[in-house]
């Protein structure tokens, strides 16, 4: 099949899922065209199959907004006649389902039938397309998506509470691709630089927006370096990184904590790891988690949104309501406290991540791919 994937570029969770799946389906035969406004990050290199366009915005000082829509259903357009693109598959109800509407439509009116998929990652549901500002449209264009996907049975059902959807939500969790994990196992990247031997590596990804409720993991650190020798690695970049470092200045752990910033190490890193820490405020699915328990990693999370739904209780690791950092030091304690039990939450976390293969998740696309295009 042809198909272009429209997607945020960036370290975000729906660009890394967009993108992962993009290199999978075109390692099994599929044309894959990525349509953005820079390479994905995770596109390193471009492959045997995989197209990159990109969509670009010539700055003009009239506007004081410059048009993306417009310049990506314009481009949108032009690949699907250039390359006979025959499926299009939005990440991101914001603003690509929207433009992506607008392409069909500028493509019907040549007698060109292309076929959408929407999928629903989170943030675009429950905290920007819900604002009054965007949601006729964000309703507007799920409901003219030809099929829609969400992450989670919970990003499901925020979308059916907040919208008024008339198609089917089909729910196809985030996946892994585990194999990778197997073959590159741990390179070149020293624990010794991160932590002491004696030292427990505790870590957090995220793009620190407030929503990640980054204090809760200076907090929970905190707490857990009172007890036992440990240091905190801190993995990407956001609007409350600043505010962390202070705050890890003020509670003396500065010298605890590694602050990375936005990294490609990102599996190097959880190679090391021995616990995640994510804490958030809603989460749709957690893919950080479920990247964490791939490498054997347990998950000390909140149990908002659809984090119940990757995170098992007891099992992969524990869940406590948002906020309550007393009871999540607590239980990353309990992993922590020795060796054996770690050692059973590692081999839980990994065995729960095997349920999001991509051998499993994949299929699931394929298939709706298939009906998109052929009907049936
Ligand atoms: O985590 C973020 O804020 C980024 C955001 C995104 O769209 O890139 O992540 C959302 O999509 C991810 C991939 O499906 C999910 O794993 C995250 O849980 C979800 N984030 C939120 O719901 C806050």
């Amino acid at each position: 099949m042809k198909i272009a994937i429209v997607c945020y570029p960036t370290f975000g969770g729906s660009g890394v899922v967009a993108t992962e799946l993009g290199l999978e389906l075109a390692r099994r035969g599929h044309e894959i065209h990525f349509i953005t406004y820079s390479q994905p990050v995770r596109l390193a290199l471009l492959s045997t199959n995989v197209h990159y366009h990109e969509v670009n915005v010539p700055e003009y000082p009239l506007f004081h907004f410059q048009p993306y829509e417009l310049a990506l259903s314009s481009k949108l357009v032009d690949m699907v006649k250039l390359y006979k693109i025959e499926l299009l598959h939005v990440h991101y109800a914001i603003p690509h389902a929207y433009a992506g509407y607008m392409a069909k439509q500028m493509l019907k009116d040549e007698g060109i039938n292309l076929p959408m998929i929407t999928t629903l990652h989170g943030t675009d549901i429950t905290l920007v397309g819900n604002h009054p500002f965007y949601k006729t449209a964000v309703t507007f264009s799920i409901n003219k998506s030809d099929f829609v996907t969400s992450v989670s049975e919970s990003l499901k059902a925020d979308t059916l509470k907040l919208f008024k959807i008339k198609n089917e939500i089909q729910v196809i969790p985030n996946f892994i691709e585990l194999d990778k994990h197997e073959v590159e196992a741990v390179t070149s990247c020293r624990r010794s630089v991160m932590a002491d031997e004696n030292e427990r590596i505790i870590t957090h990804i995220s793009n620190f927006r407030k929503v990640k409720r980054i204090p809760d993991v200076i907090q929970i650190f905190y707490k857990i370096q009172q007890q036992i020798p440990a240091k905190l690695m801190m993995v990407g970049d956001g609007p409350e990184k600043e505010k962390a470092e202070y705050l890890c200045q003020e509670l003396g752990i500065l010298d605890k904590v590694i602050f990375f910033g936005n990294s490609n190490e990102i599996d190097k890193i959880l190679s090391y790891t021995d616990l995640f820490l994510l804490p958030s405020e809603t989460e749709s699915f957690g893919l950080a988690a479920l990247e964490a328990m791939a490498w054997s990693v347990p998950v000390i999370s909140s149990n908002s949104g659809g984090l119940p739904e990757v995170n098992f209780d007891g099992v992969s690791g524990y869940l406590s309501d948002k906020g309550n950092v007393d009871e999540m030091a607590e239980n990353a304690l309990k992993i922590l406290k020795d060796t054996a039990t770690l050692n059973k939450f590692k081999e839980n976390a990994l065995a729960v991540a095997k349920q999001f293969d991509i051998e499993n998740i994949l299929p699931l696309y394929e298939e709706l791919y298939h009906k998109a295009i052929y009907k049936f």
